[in-house]
């Protein structure tokens, strides 16, 4: 069947973000619109309520910087929350290392899960049938504030925007909930958003953090399809540095697996914070 090439937009501050391609699905959940466009140059993109969350090609600008920060350090066997990462990316990532006990994937929208399995493949791949991840329909605020104490390795936030049913996950409360959940040695991590186009909520999120824990770091990168191109995943500890430690055990394999990720990429991009946020940081 020949479907008709359309342009479409995330429209933010004034901005137009666009591809071109045909719609292979836009479908109406409980919770939000879903489309997917099959573009030339991103592969399959998936646009949650105006907004672009992934695609097959450039996936991986995103996703990599979310997981391995966070999870190249942990030697121990880990027991992992993802919240949101519906399209399977961030699962995959995680499931690249051998000391993965369980992962518990907390999604709000079942649909997101069952489009992204059937659009997105490439994202998810194989993660999906993967016995050590466990899939829970449920709002992520909620899931956190019924978890017992030190419960968690690592906590990976991987939301949308900080709208609708993503608001709780970027307050103080969340944050204070997953310190609570998360082991002594344990490592957490977000999305932050983009100091560029959504410089507010940036700010917003790495002074939050960085109130609930004792330490916290953020990692800047670019992810091609979200406004302004340029992004950021926070990452917090509560005590000593656990993401930023100087040997690694697992990296010469992990390295290899990544298209984007490396050891330099990392050490640079937790360099990188742009002047101007730094100075309203220190204000
Ligand atoms: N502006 C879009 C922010 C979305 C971040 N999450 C993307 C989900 C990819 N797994």
């Amino acid at each position: 069947m020949n479907l008709r090439q359309i342009w479409l937009d995330e429209i933010h501050q004034d901005s137009r973000y666009g591809v071109k391609g045909e719609i292979l699905i836009n479908h109406k959940s409980k919770y939000q619109e879903i489309i997917i466009i099959n573009t030339k140059n991103y592969g399959n993109v998936l646009m949650l309520d105006g907004c672009w969350m992934t695609s097959d090609k450039e996936e991986k600008y995103y996703h990599e910087c979310l997981v391995h920060p966070a999870l190249i350090s942990k030697i121990n066997p880990c027991n992992i929350l993802i919240i949101g990462g519906g399209d399977g990316g961030t699962a995959r990532e995680c499931l690249k290392y051998n000391n993965i006990l369980n992962i518990d994937l907390v999604e709000i929208d079942a649909d997101v899960i069952e489009i992204s399995k059937k659009y997105l493949s490439q994202i998810g791949q194989n993660s999906w049938e993967d016995k050590r991840l466990k899939i829970n329909i449920v709002d992520g605020f909620e899931w956190v504030k019924n978890c017992k104490d030190d419960y968690y390795d690592i906590i990976l936030v991987d939301c949308s925007d900080a709208k609708e049913h993503a608001t709780g996950l970027f307050s103080l409360g969340f944050y204070q909930e997953c310190k609570r959940i998360l082991k002594s040695d344990g490592i957490f991590a977000t999305q932050s958003e983009s100091p560029e186009s959504f410089k507010e909520i940036h700010l917003k999120i790495l002074n939050l953090i960085n109130n609930v824990f004792n330490i916290s770091s953020t990692l800047y990168g670019c992810v091609p399809i979200y406004p302004s191109g340029l992004w950021s995943w926070t990452f917090a500890s509560k005590d000593i540095n656990k993401f930023l430690i100087e040997k690694y055990e697992n990296i010469k394999s992990i390295e290899e697996s990544c298209d984007i990720w490396n050891l330099n990429y990392q050490s640079g991009g937790f360099k990188m914070m742009p002047n101007k946020i730094l100075k309203e940081l220190s204000k």
